[in-house]
């Protein structure tokens, strides 16, 4: 375990795998050069090692990386399944909680709830009502990224009255909403942006300044997926001048620093990366990485594998 995960992993992994915890060592260096050949499995996720091919490559005898969590950008899992190596993630169980946290930050972004709640305690009603806010009557809410949970979220929304649009690299015949294949057109038409795709190179800047610009100065962007998805400085830009009217964000380019530009603006509102993070759904995370490794482990097979690595393996690779 190269980075810190929930007590219940590390607690679940010790009753069936002998657990090195490698940020524990005085020096990684040298004691990941000391296990290295003995390490048949990794968990991960929720920390800053980089498992790239340079990482990987030091483990000689690695056969699977269970991550925790469904994202898996911080993992180069074309290198892994090139040397047959397995990745696993934790998608499903947490669809419902990151689906319920965007719709809390759509809410608080629209009709400004955090503003409210510092209005109250800075005793500023006690001089004046609240302003006025904007509203979610009427509104058209742009998908990008109808996948798992972007299809729990475009379930919840639905319950709002909110009229649901979608944007992927291709359309869905069974999604239900209509589908842009131009992301700038999608933005122009739509009231509200949610971004839930995966991180990574495929779709590092996906939201630009012509999307932005495009979404126009009624719009409202909705960030849950990865900061690297969204051109974070274009994104300042378009705030400060008032191309767009607000953001929601639960993630950044560099977490956990957060730019001071964002920090400053009233009218915007931040989260800590918290959209899975409820004790009940981060378990559920944690048992799915435990599960992972020791059913491997014990000769079943991976349970959740991403698409880069399939279960069974489809051929021999170089490992
Ligand atoms: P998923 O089921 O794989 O859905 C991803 C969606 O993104 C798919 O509909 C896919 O559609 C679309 N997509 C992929 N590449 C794209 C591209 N280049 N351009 C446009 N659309 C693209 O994944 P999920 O389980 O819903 O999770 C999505 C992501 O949410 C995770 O990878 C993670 O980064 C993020 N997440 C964040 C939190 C949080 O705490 N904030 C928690 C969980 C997950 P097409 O294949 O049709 O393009
Ligand atoms: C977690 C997430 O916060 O699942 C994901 O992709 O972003 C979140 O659920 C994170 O992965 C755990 O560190």
């Amino acid at each position: 375990m190269p980075d810190a995960l929930p007590a219940r992993v590390i607690s679940g992994l010790e009753q069936g795998c002998k657990l090195h915890k490698l940020w524990e060592a005085p020096d990684r260096d040298a004691a990941l050069e000391e296990l290295a050949p003995r390490i048949r499995g990794l968990a991960t996720g929720g920390g800053h090692t980089r498992i790239d091919g340079s990482f990987l490559s030091r483990l000689p005898r690695l056969e699977i990386v269970s991550s925790y969590g469904v994202g898996y950008d911080h993992i180069d899992a074309k290198w892994a399944g090139a040397h047959d190596i397995i990745v696993t993630n934790t998608p499903d169980v947490l669809n419902e909680e990151v689906a319920d946290t965007a719709l809390g930050l759509i809410l608080c972004a629209v009709r400004q709830l955090p503003q409210a709640d510092r209005h109250l305690r800075e005793g500023k009603w006690l001089q004046k009502p609240f302003r006025l806010t904007a509203t979610l009557r009427g509104r058209t809410l742009g998908i990008v990224g109808l996948g798992r949970i972007g299809k729990a979220i475009a379930k919840r929304a639905e319950t709002f009255g909110l009229k649901i649009v979608y944007h992927g690299r291709k359309p869905q015949a069974d999604a239900g909403y209509e589908y842009f294949a131009s992301l700038v057109e999608m933005a122009r038409a739509v009231d509200i942006l949610l971004v839930i795709t995966p991180g990574g190179p495929e779709t590092k800047h996906l939201i630009n300044a012509e999307v932005l610009e495009a979404l126009g100065p009624e719009g409202v962007l909705i960030n849950v997926a990865r900061g690297s998805v969204v051109d974070e400085d274009a994104l300042i830009a378009a705030l400060r001048e008032r191309k767009i009217m607000t953001a929601g964000l639960d993630v950044f380019a560099n977490e956990p620093r957060v730019p001071q530009e964002l920090i400053d603006m009233e009218h915007v509102v931040l989260l800590p990366h918290v959209g899975s993070a409820s004790v009940h759904t981060r378990n559920a995370m944690g048992q799915l990485v435990v599960d992972n490794l020791l059913s491997y482990a014990a000769g079943r097979g991976p349970l959740t594998p991403v698409a880069e690595t399939p279960w069974p393996r489809k051929k021999s690779g170089a490992h």
